[in-house]
């Protein structure tokens, strides 16, 4: 006879990795390769590639024809990330679907540049995706920059895509991730937030990431 036994899903520790473009996501995920922790990286070369459409690229060529496009895919994506299993204790993701409802989709509409009807859509998935499936997380890192900083380093590194994404742009997403993670006027924040300086260089941010481990690896206050 099977045992009558419901198994809870006990979720992994669960991070998510938010700052503005060019905060140094992906080098804070770098810092954790060789821990017990399943690092996932956001899916930027699934966004450039969906069956050969640049949907990151089209979006930012004409943001109100692309903008629910490509947001509705990254929600797709993220959502995947979201619910896949960890093998390790801890698992880390750069971003949520939160950063992209709470930052890119609010940017869109607050621009005029996505009409009520494609939020609505959009919004209306977003509530039943974060009502009925656990994207829930543990604790969020917010890599705080100044815009200016991030605006130099997004020229170095020169993403084909990004070429003319402005410091206006950069200042304006700043703003939606400080009104929600830093001064938390907007939105509900799903986890407790560290608050680490980005703005510093490469050396000097292995030190502030030194500092989360505790806090990470074993959940230590
Ligand atoms: N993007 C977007 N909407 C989202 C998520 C991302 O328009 N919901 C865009 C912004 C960037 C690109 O996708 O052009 C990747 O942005 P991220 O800030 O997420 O990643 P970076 O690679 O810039 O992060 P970092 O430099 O901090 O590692």
């Amino acid at each position: 006879m099977a045992d009558n036994i419901s198994v809870k899903k006990i979720r992994p520790f669960t991070v998510f990795v938010e700052g503005n473009i060019g905060s140094g996501k992906t080098t804070f995920l770098n810092h954790f390769a060789n821990a017990d922790v399943q690092l996932l990286s956001e899916p930027v070369e699934m966004w450039r590639n969906v069956e050969g459409h640049n949907l990151l690229g089209l979006m930012y060529e004409n943001p109100s024809r692309w903008g629910l496009t490509f947001q509705t895919y990254v929600q797709l994506t993220m959502v995947d990330l979201h619910t896949r299993p960890a093998a390790y204790p801890v698992k880390m993701m750069e971003r949520s679907i939160y950063s992209a409802r709470y930052c890119f989709v609010e940017n869109l509409v607050q621009e005029g540049l996505m009409p009520t009807c494609e939020y609505v859509v959009l919004d209306e998935w977003f509530k039943w995706i974060t009502s009925h499936l656990d994207t829930g997380g543990d604790l969020i890192v917010y890599l705080r920059t100044s815009p200016e900083v991030v605006f130099e380093r997004m020229k170095v590194r020169a993403r084909k895509e990004e070429t003319h994404v402005s410091l206006q742009y950069l200042t304006k997403l700043h703003e939606l991730h400080e009104d929600w993670l830093f001064n938390r006027t907007k939105f509900s924040c799903p986890a407790p937030v560290i608050t680490l300086d980005a703005n510093r260089d490469i050396n000097e941010m292995e030190e502030e990431f030194r500092k989360c481990e505790p806090k990470i690896l074993f959940q230590q206050q």
